[in-house]
């Protein structure tokens, strides 16, 4: 029986006509890693309410066994393997839906930070051994991506069986950066092969590997 990847991909935002991660996360739908997974990919709204809704209906929708949501950071050149999402909204521009929560919790009663259950530090050896920028970083943001990160930690950490989620910003691509000065982009097919990557080193990694991936700011 085939086991499934829910891999979401977030719609534009601020303006934008397009959003890197589900140009990516579109192409990889359907797509086996492995032997026995296939991913289905699925688009969230860039909503902080809606988002979380329909992110929880795709669990249970889906029963996936590891769930990657894929965000756009606009202004980073390296894919960015989130560690740690926390408890917090503070959005510095409106969502789609014109909600602009400041100080506000993900959830009321929630503790303050999940942890990433992906093996983050072996998927950025694999990128960096396949020569694809990568990094782990340290914040996923206090917008929409790190609502969905914290909400689908949330989600993962109360289901009975097990599932492995994280979250993984991606830089834009080169049409977006075409028309912006000096601003950082990686080409889609790059970046599919590293969503493959990650996904495959996940389905491999029993554990991480303690390599440092630390920041000193
Ligand atoms: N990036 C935004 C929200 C949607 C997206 O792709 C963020 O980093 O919060």
């Amino acid at each position: 029986m085939t086991k499934t990847i829910l891999l979401t991909g977030f719609e534009p935002f601020a303006g934008d006509t397009l959003n890197s991660s589900w140009e990516v996360v579109r192409a990889l739908a359907g797509q086996r890693i492995g032997h026995e997974h296939v991913v289905v990919s699925e688009l969230l709204p860039c909503a902080f309410d809606d988002s979380l809704l329909q992110l929880n209906q795709l669990i249970a929708l889906h029963q996936p066994e590891i769930v990657v949501a894929v965000g756009q950071a606009s202004g980073r050149a390296a894919f960015s393997i989130e560690r740690v999402a926390i408890n917090l909204k503070d959005a510095a521009i409106p969502d789609n839906v014109w909600q602009q929560p400041v100080d506000q919790p993900v959830m009321e009663d929630g503790p303050s930070a999940y942890f990433s259950t992906l093996p983050i530090k072996a998927i950025v050896a694999r990128l960096r051994e396949h020569g694809i920028p990568a990094e782990v970083s340290q914040s996923a943001g206090t917008y929409v991506c790190n609502a969905v990160f914290y909400g689908l930690m949330h989600a993962a950490s109360n289901l009975q069986r097990p599932v492995r989620a994280g979250f993984v910003h991606i830089p834009y691509l080169p049409e977006q950066a075409a028309n912006r000065a000096a601003s950082p982009s990686m080409a889609g097919p790059i970046i599919a092969n590293g969503l493959r990557l990650a996904l495959s080193v996940t389905l491999s990694a029993k554990q991480d590997l303690k390599l440092s991936g630390g920041a000193t700011h």
